[in-house]
């Protein structure tokens, strides 16, 4: 089954290709069952966003920008092949929307990047910042990972939603000199200057991590690891379509856990941030 809002068969012809990666041997979560959550977010598009009278199926629009992108749905793939195939999609100018899976997917998804572009920024919304060094290749140690990227440039980079840090992680943050802001810091500075602080550090080639679990688990219990109090669903989308209309190259959302979510509320709320980024990627 395909995205919703896959309008093309065509790969020459997207602008947009959607990869699945159901992958979770990098989560060292009590809780598993991310590798579900590409096609559980496919078939929960497929179920609460398209209508259908007198056999026509039309699919529900985007609210805030409007949806004029070709997206590809080019299915699931394995880790081992994230790099190669979102650099080849990088590579002919295409947006890559990788869905995960564990988050140390990521660290794949910008191995192939890092071959491409220059002074890349990172935006990583998380509500842990992933930047444990003592052990690496793994769901915690991203963006330590990613550290050793050739063109990861971590002084355009910046991490939103964190609190809930291990203290090594703080010591890499202040070494690395990683801009954070935390949820509460989200919800004290308000939402326009947490995007003009994005504006004013990015460089031009952003790529935007999300975890979902940055989101409230009053929201998205769906998650591999849930913290309490964190981003409302309205926040992370005003985030989202915000740094989306400044210019991305990528964006990834993972750590969806189909068994935990109740009624699929986590998984349409990725599905529903996939499709209002992508409206809005400028
Ligand atoms: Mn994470």
């Amino acid at each position: 089954m395909k995205f919703a809002w896959a309008n093309t068969d065509s790969l020459d012809k997207a602008d947009v290709v959607l990869v699945g990666v159901p992958d979770e041997t990098g989560s060292y979560a009590r809780r598993k069952s991310c590798s579900k959550a590409p096609d559980a977010i496919r078939k929960v598009s497929n179920e609460r966003e398209v209508f259908e009278r007198k056999g026509m199926k039309t699919v529900a629009l985007s609210q805030i920008c409007p949806m004029n992108k070709n997206i590809y749905d080019y299915g699931n793939i394995s880790k081992g092949d994230v790099s190669k195939v979102v650099g080849k999609i990088v590579g002919e100018d295409k947006i890559p929307v990788t869905i995960g899976g564990d988050h140390s997917i990521t660290a794949e998804v910008l191995k192939g990047i890092d071959k491409l572009r220059e002074d890349i920024s990172i935006v990583y919304i998380d509500s842990h910042p992933d930047f444990i060094c003592s052990s690496k290749e793994y769901y915690g140690s991203v963006v330590c990972d990613i550290a050793e990227y050739k063109n990861i440039d971590f002084s355009s980079s910046i991490e939103i939603g964190i609190r809930a840090p291990e203290p090594e992680e703080l010591v890499n943050v202040r070494r690395k000199y990683l801009k954070t802001i935390s949820s509460i810091g989200v919800e004290a500075m308000g939402l326009k200057e947490v995007v003009e602080k994005v504006r004013d550090r990015v460089s031009d080639n952003v790529y935007v991590s999300l975890d979902m679990d940055v989101i409230d688990p009053a929201f998205a219990p769906g998650v591999s690891s849930p913290v309490p109090a964190g981003l409302t669903s309205n926040q992370l989308l005003y985030l989202m379509t915000e740094i989306a209309k400044l210019g991305i190259i990528g964006f990834d959302v993972m750590e969806v856990c189909p068994d935990y979510d109740m009624q699929d509320m986590t998984s349409h709320l990725a599905a529903r941030i996939i499709i209002e980024t992508i409206s809005c990627v400028k």
